[in-house]
């Protein structure tokens, strides 16, 4: 079957506005790459988001590791992400009830909503965990993943839950525009696929995290999206690695792309 690029995608009828945003950026900046920026010092962050921030589609925050958060500090994020056109995604994992991921979304310190284009949230709640979210972000032009499946060994996000996640992203494709995924699960080709627990090379650290590498998370399992962590941050050479993982993960999708008739 006939594989769209990102640009066609992006061109789509019924592709989400943010999705088509972020096709575009990736198919300009030829990056399917998203760095985890997981670091627990505000200014270390911005600094990579500024180093790092050519290289990249997405920078991935985990704002709640932050020992020094300070509402100045997303502030600056937005400045540098509209300067290096890339998205801010944070990686909040919203799982409760609509009511209360509609205020840890939009409230608290943190305000999420006021600078982060894309959030996710786990399945496990039902379709009310994103009809809270949507309440807050859709006006705001913001977008969510749902969390389909897991990077970690034992995860139980498989099988029939996959396909109930999918599902339910199907049905909220008004802010639902892609999943958190191992592989490619489904065929509609406005969604977005990301995949984390991606390295160099195969295996995976002493907590149960289990590493791909980008030909085999793109070429091969058909994602879109290569989420690097320590892959990147424990580098001796960070804008290098973060480099060569750019260039991987797009040889591996301009060759899925050659391959597909
Ligand atoms: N992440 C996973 N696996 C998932 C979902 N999310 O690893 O299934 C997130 C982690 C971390 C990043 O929270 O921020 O992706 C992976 O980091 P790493 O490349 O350093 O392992």
């Amino acid at each position: 079957n006939l594989e769209l690029s990102y640009a066609d995608r992006a061109k789509l009828p019924n592709v989400h506005p943010l999705a088509s945003k972020l096709l575009n950026i990736m198919e300009e900046k030829q990056s399917n790459l998203c760095v985890s920026a997981d670091v627990t010092s505000g200014e270390e962050l911005l600094q990579l988001a500024d180093s790092l921030g050519p290289k990249i589609c997405v920078l991935k925050t985990h704002v709640d590791i932050l020992q020094d958060f300070k509402p100045a500090f997303s502030q600056t994020l937005q400045t540098l992400a509209e300067k290096h056109n890339f998205l801010i995604f944070e990686d909040r994992k919203f799982a409760d009830i609509g009511n209360t991921v509609k205020h840890q979304y939009e409230g608290g310190i943190y305000q999420i909503s006021s600078w982060s284009h894309i959030v996710n949230a786990h399945a496990v709640p039902g379709p009310g965990v994103v009809k809270g979210l949507s309440a807050v972000g859709k006006t705001l032009g913001r977008g969510c993943l749902l969390i389909a499946q897991m990077s970690s060994q034992g995860s139980l996000a498989t099988g029939d839950y996959t396909k109930a996640a999918l599902h339910m992203a199907e049905e909220q494709s008004d802010f639902v525009f892609g999943f958190i995924c191992g592989s490619k699960i489904s065929n509609r080709p406005e969604f977005i696929h990301m995949t984390p627990g991606v390295q160099m090379k195969a295996g995976g650290d002493t907590l149960g995290q289990q590493y791909s590498t980008p030909d085999e998370v793109i070429h091969v399992k058909g994602s879109d999206v290569i989420i690097v962590g320590r892959g990147v941050l424990e580098a001796p050479d960070r804008l290098k690695a973060a480099e060569s993982y750019r260039k991987s993960g797009w040889d591996a999708y301009t060759k899925r792309l050659s391959q597909s008739d």
